[in-house]
């Protein structure tokens, strides 16, 4: 397959990552704990003890990292940005352009920050992970936490009055990050990971009547929970970046493209051109990034040179009414 694992501890380059019938199965994260303001967790929220460890490449560490941005949290905490071709020995640090080398570690590669977190470690190795100076733990590798600690903990911290999680909006935004969960942002790979046809079938069907249902509510509202930006359209925005770049060719999910979506196409270049965002978009990292690490998809490992898409050109959503301002 051409990713690895780690097995009590010991990094193996090589492993299996479907079930019996062909399908993709993405396993659940293994960090779990939470930041919170007060510190009742053990983990309070302070500037200059968290360290996030991402790759511009993955569309899960790119939600960890708009939402740093958005909040202005960038002073408080640190990055560091992996490279982005994955080889035997999984993510690797580097000092490439686009890079940030782990200072905190030293570490040359990922895996080694797992098994400082625990010696024993079994399971995945992958970003982004959110990493605690102070007890030399990660906290959290799970994106959709992530997001949310930054998002509503941090606040007597965070340099911007922007909330992603409105009170009154709260069961709706999870709501929707669970329903575009399967089918779109694990969908893709669901599609591009398949080992069988009907594997293969059966994501890329419930992919496009997902993104259909979208683009009917993205006609009627701005944004995917109500008039205002969530988590919820961080979530969705990362998978549609990658969507024509590399999931339409590289993961065969080719019924339509994004740009023929005319609500969705639209509400991408709207988020892609909020202040601070493009920041976060590295497509030379994303490109070469899937069309290089998968060899069993992929094995000439060639990149391709397009499709141009300019997510700078304007959009049409002002016509539906205010936006958030961040
Ligand atoms: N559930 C995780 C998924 C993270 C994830 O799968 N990251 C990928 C990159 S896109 C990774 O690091 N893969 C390496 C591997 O699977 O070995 C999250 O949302 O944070």
């Amino acid at each position: 397959m051409g990713l690895g694992v780690l097995i009590e501890g010991k990094w193996f380059s090589e492993r299996d990552q479907e079930d019996s019938q062909g399908r993709f199965v993405r396993p659940s994260t293994t960090f779990r704990n939470t930041i919170t303001a007060d510190g009742s967790s053990g983990f309070k929220a302070e500037p200059g003890r968290y360290h996030l460890y991402i790759s511009w490449a993955c569309p899960w560490a790119q939600r960890t990292a708009i939402m740093r941005q958005l909040k202005g949290l960038e002073d408080a905490i640190a990055l560091s940005v992996v490279a982005p071709e994955i080889d035997q020995n999984g993510w690797e640090f580097s000092s490439e352009p686009g890079c940030i080398p782990d200072q905190i570690n030293n570490s040359r590669y990922l895996w080694e920050i797992y098994t400082k977190a625990e010696p024993d470690y079994s399971g995945r190795v992958t970003v982004p992970v959110l990493w605690d100076k102070e007890t030399a733990t990660i906290v959290n590798n799970e994106s959709r936490e992530i997001i949310r600690m930054f998002d509503t903990q941090f606040d007597a911290i965070a340099r911007k009055d922007v909330f992603f999680y409105p009170e009154d909006l709260r069961a709706v935004v999870d709501e929707t990050i669970d329903a575009i969960y399967q089918p779109i942002n694990n969908g893709v790979y669901r599609a591009g990971f398949a080992t069988t046809q009907s594997a293969y079938e059966e994501a890329v069907t419930e992919l496009f009547d997902a993104l259909d249902y979208w683009e009917r509510v993205l006609a009627e509202q701005r944004y995917l929970c109500c008039d205002r930006i969530t988590e919820a359209d961080w979530c969705m925005f990362t998978t549609l970046l990658r969507f024509d770049p590399v999931y339409y060719v590289h993961f065969k999910c080719n019924l339509r493209r994004i740009v023929d979506y005319p609500n969705l196409w639209n509400y991408l270049k709207e988020l892609y051109q909020l202040p601070g965002v493009k920041e976060t978009c590295n497509l030379d990292h994303i490109k070469r990034h899937y069309y290089k690490s998968h060899p069993n998809v992929n094995p000439t490992r060639i990149v391709p040179k397009g499709p141009l898409i300019n997510f700078d050109a304007p959009h049409n959503r002002y016509r539906m009414g205010a936006a958030l301002q961040v």
